[in-house]
């Protein structure tokens, strides 16, 4: 039996249960097989949920760049590990080999270190979806620099903040980037976000777009004549396993976006691990995920996991929409993938389109189908099962977090049987627990409670950068001895698991995740607002969109609405980034508050949703008049 390669369902229970009796022999023999070590651990595990504390593989050294580029050199060298598909479909695909991406990273790692970046710095990366991106990534990692990858459709107030929480010395950005028929000026926006970040030293510029930018002078330097300059070879750092690999901002319900930040061996270990079995990746595939790099969905399962397994990995510029709504049917023919994971938003916007852009195509090459970053509604999974995978490929309904690395819960292919909606099952090493309000384990099936973790998996986020006592608060409290996710799930008669979404201030809106309390901030900014509330409503597009009640000031009440709406979306956009405007804003007299000041979300969520008829007891608010008042005026 192997338990890399988990074939049928018999073996994934066997593998499960192993991996559940001794965690330790089950994560070391997979770590002795699969990787390359300069030197093994002294111990697999020592934890402490309650400190909290997690160390993997101490004592162990290593390299990921060694694992996802070196090794394959001699057997794979001229195999495409990136192929990569531009924005314009009259450009030509690119296929980078193994060998040229080694090259390619060490030249862009000397170049790091000619910029005086050493091991430790942070290296923030703010790029849209070109190959630099992962050579950027993985130069950082060749030498032991921690990199923060923000986003590229990030505004330059959330780029600074990102920047200055994690200090970073440098960023590498582009002049500009395409997104369908738009040319964007990532240039300035960094120019903006660099106004308000003294950390910075240098801004390395990746030429893509041509467009005409202003360089500062010390400051700002283009990447190419420096690589043109660089030596091909660049010797790894040798990284002990718990150094951090990197650093991805998520945002929370409240304050400050988290920073988590995650280590190398363990994470190595969990993300090739879960590639192979969750995608049955084989040797001549061509996988491909939909996402991008600045999200966790990006790192795991576009540059680490494929890479360290010696898979062919591609990535697109593009949207899905240009140059017309058939274009990922038309990669998926033109590249002849294998396996395609994307989100549920992308499933909803392109089943509404006409299937002539579906059924042009040859989907033929299709093996097993993936979705991430939200429930997935049934509709949209039938519509992806018959349409796509014509009934033969199997769905894998992956859940998991930035917080936990890799994919948590989730069917493997050909093994387990799908259930449109479910998640189905933990992923081997994976110990969930529904819990209660009284902070009890709820045993036994078909319950529903607060999804936590039991044990610590390799891929776990260490910490939050700079705010251990966060991590601590936010992960470790809710429940004793447990990693809380903050979402709900319920748990069928056969043990599958649906994740029902989440039960704090986070609204998940296409697939990224949004705190309320960052965009009422924003909101509040505005001089004509006194206060405001967002939560979010169905959509049957992004699944979720911003629904945002807002009190205005005496000042404000004479004017234009519609003019004041543009404005508070304005700010919004200039604050977090177009992805957090709000659909609708409905001016109000008050919010209904609980005697002791906090706003009831839960009612506000029900009207926005027009699902008046059980509010529940409204009694006990401060202001229980004000609730009428607003169903009157829901829009
Ligand atoms: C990978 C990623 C995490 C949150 C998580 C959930 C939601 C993700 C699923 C899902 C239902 C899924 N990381 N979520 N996957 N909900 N089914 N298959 O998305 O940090 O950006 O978001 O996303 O609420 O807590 S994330």
């Amino acid at each position: 039996m192997s338990n890399y390669h988990i074939k049928h369902l018999e073996e994934y229970y066997q593998v499960y249960r192993k991996s559940v009796r001794n965690p330790e022999n089950f994560w070391e023999e997979i770590a002795e097989e699969h990787f390359v070590w300069r030197k093994k651990w002294d111990t697999v595990l020592e934890w402490n949920f309650s400190k909290p504390e997690i160390k993997w593989f101490k004592g162990a050294k290593l390299n990921i760049t060694e694992n996802c580029i070196d090794r394959h050199l001699l057997t794979k060298g001229d195999k495409t590990a990136i192929l990569f598909e531009p924005n314009n479909p009259d450009e030509p695909a690119k296929h980078i080999t193994y060998k040229e991406l080694h090259q390619q990273v060490n030249k862009f790692a000397n170049v790091l270190k000619s910029q005086g970046i050493k091991k430790g710095d942070r290296v923030c990366i703010y790029l849209p979806m070109i190959p630099e991106l992962t050579f950027s990534v993985l130069a950082c990692a060749r030498i032991g620099a921690i990199h923060s990858v923000v986003f590229a459709g990030f505004s330059a107030t959330a780029l600074a903040t990102r920047i200055n929480d994690s200090e970073c010395k440098m960023i590498i950005t582009s002049d500009g980037s395409y997104r369908g028929t738009k040319t964007i000026d990532l240039k300035s926006i960094v120019d903006e976000a660099l106004e308000n970040t003294p950390c910075i030293e240098t801004a390395l510029v990746v030429k893509r777009t041509n467009s005409e930018i202003s360089m500062k002078k010390g400051r700002d330097k283009w990447l190419q004549p420096l690589i043109d300059e660089a030596s091909n070879s660049c010797e790894p750092e040798i990284m002990n396993a718990e150094d951090p690999l990197f650093i991805l901002y998520t945002s929370g319900s409240t304050g400050m976006p988290k920073g988590m930040l995650h280590t190398t061996a363990g994470y190595m270990v969990y993300t090739a691990y879960t590639f192979k079995n969750v995608f049955q990746y084989r040797d001549n595939d061509v996988y491909w995920c939909t996402a991008d790099i600045g999200w966790i969905t990006g790192h795991s399962y576009i540059v680490y996991g494929p890479l360290a397994n010696g898979a062919t990995t591609v990535m697109f510029e593009g949207v899905p929409s240009y140059p017309d709504f058939g274009r990922f049917w038309e990669i998926v023919e033109k590249h002849k993938i294998t396996q395609f994971y994307t989100a549920p938003t992308a499933i909803r916007a392109l089943a509404k389109e006409k299937l002539d852009y579906v059924d042009k195509y040859d989907l033929s090459s299709l093996k097993v189908l993936g979705t991430v970053g939200e429930p997935i509604n049934e509709e949209a999974w039938h519509w992806y099962n018959d349409n796509i995978g014509k009934k033969k490929s199997p769905i894998v309904d992956t859940w998991w977090q930035t917080e936990t690395g890799g994919i948590m819960i989730t069917p493997i292919p050909f093994a387990t049987p799908t259930k449109p909606t479910y998640a189905t099952l933990p992923f081997p090493g994976i110990q969930p627990a529904l819990m209660d309000e009284n902070g009890e384990e709820i045993k036994g099936n078909q319950v529903d409670g607060k999804l936590c973790i039991k044990f610590p998996w390799p891929a776990i986020a260490r910490t939050i950068w700079g705010n251990h006592q966060r991590y601590k608060e936010t992960y470790f409290s809710a429940f004793e001895n447990c990693y809380f996710t903050g979402d709900g799930a319920l748990r069928d008669e056969v043990g599958y698991y649906r994740i029902t979404g989440r039960v704090d201030d986070v609204i998940i809106v296409s697939g990224h995740n949004l705190g309320t309390a960052p965009i009422e901030d924003a909101i509040n900014e505005h001089p004509a607002v006194a206060e405001s509330a967002i939560v979010g409503f169905p959509h049957n597009i992004k699944g979720n969109a911003l629904y945002g009640y807002v009190i205005l000031k005496e000042t404000g009440e004479s004017r234009n609405q519609n003019n004041l709406r543009k404005e508070i979306n304005q700010i919004i956009t200039e604050h977090i980034g177009p992805i957090a405007k709000l659909d609708k804003i409905q001016f109000t007299k008050g919010l209904p508050k609980t005697r002791s000041g906090k706003i009831m979300r839960r009612i506000l969520r029900k009207i926005a949703a027009k699902d008046t008829s059980n509010l529940g007891d409204t009694s006990t608010l401060l202001n229980p008049e004000i609730v009428e008042d607003i169903i009157k005026n829901v829009l």
